[in-house]
């Protein structure tokens, strides 16, 4: 399934790769896309993977999860 979550606080590409690295290490998530352009992380994530899991992550590394869809 793939969703889309907005983020707050990235401000150059070190901070898309810490989401990146941070999500990539979720077993069951696959990143598709971090842009900070679109201040977004697109990922394609099995049913197990709660939007709270995602945005946990997120914010477990310094930067603001604002929604998941
Ligand atoms: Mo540069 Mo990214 O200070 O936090 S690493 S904006």
């Amino acid at each position: 399934m793939k969703k889309i979550i907005k983020i707050d606080g990235m401000g150059c590409q070190h901070c898309v790769n810490r989401i990146t690295e941070a999500l990539s290490a979720i077993d069951g998530v696959e990143v598709l896309e971090v842009s900070l352009e679109d201040k977004s992380a697109t990922v394609d994530v099995e049913e197990s993977i709660t939007d709270e899991i995602l945005m946990e992550a997120i914010d477990e590394e310094g930067f603001e999860p604002i929604e998941c869809f």
